[in-house]
């Protein structure tokens, strides 16, 4: 069993690297962004109330995004037997103390978070790349250097909090995709 965590600024290849990975050691993909987008997309209760969050580059509060969290693990117990990555959680230290927990009640625990490094004027670019293709509401200049704010504020100190675990992987996210996904296999693998 493997559980990873991708880590990294908005922009920086997240989504991307996780397709990968999903495929190459058959992980079950959790993106708390592809949920809340969904949410937003069917026009639940959890969808109004994110998008006010996302749309202003903030990060939607705690307790909720951990309840959903949990409930997704639960849901898909059978389709996370070989591990889970989690992509975009968690982005503030309660929830990654949540996190621990909900895996220590399930008898797991993190094996190895992978930090996507890329300088801030290639997030900028990428982000705005995106918003022309994929409409997405939060893919504009405005809200990109708010989330980016958020990312400093609020998501970067996770990077010494897993470091001082010894669980941090380092991973230049600056190149090809491909060659991303290179360095991040030989980092997994020879951890
Ligand atoms: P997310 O969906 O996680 O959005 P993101 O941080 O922008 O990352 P994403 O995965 O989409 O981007 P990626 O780096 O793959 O979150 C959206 C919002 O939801 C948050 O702002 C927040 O409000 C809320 N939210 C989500 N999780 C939350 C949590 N845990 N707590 C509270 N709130 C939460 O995208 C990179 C782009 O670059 C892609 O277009 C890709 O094509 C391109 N790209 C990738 N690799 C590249 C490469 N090597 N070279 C060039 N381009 C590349």
């Amino acid at each position: 069993m493997l559980n990873i965590v991708i880590f990294g600024a908005p922009g920086s290849g997240k989504g991307t690297q996780s397709d990968k990975l999903i495929d190459h050691y058959k992980l079950f993909h959790i993106s708390t962004g592809d949920v809340l987008r969904d949410n937003i997309r069917r026009g639940t209760e959890l969808g109004k109330t994110a998008k006010g969050y996302i749309d202003q580059g903030q990060l939607v509060p705690d307790e909720l995004i951990i309840n959903i969290l949990a409930q997704v693990l639960d849901e898909n117990k059978d389709k996370a037997s070989e591990g889970v990555i989690f992509d975009g959680f968690p982005r503030t230290i309660p929830q990654a103390e949540a996190l621990e927990q909900l895996l220590a009640d399930r008898g797991t625990q993190i094996d190895a978070v992978v930090g996507l490094e890329v300088p801030e004027d290639e997030l900028i670019k990428r982000i705005l790349l995106r918003g022309q293709q994929s409409g997405r509401s939060d893919d504009n200049e405005e809200t990109a250097r708010k989330r980016l704010d958020t990312y400093h504020n609020q998501t970067s100190p996770l990077k010494a909090y897993y470091e001082k675990q010894g669980k941090y992987l380092a991973i230049d996210g600056l190149g090809s995709i491909d060659g991303i996904f290179d360095l991040i296999k030989k980092a997994l693998d020879n951890r």
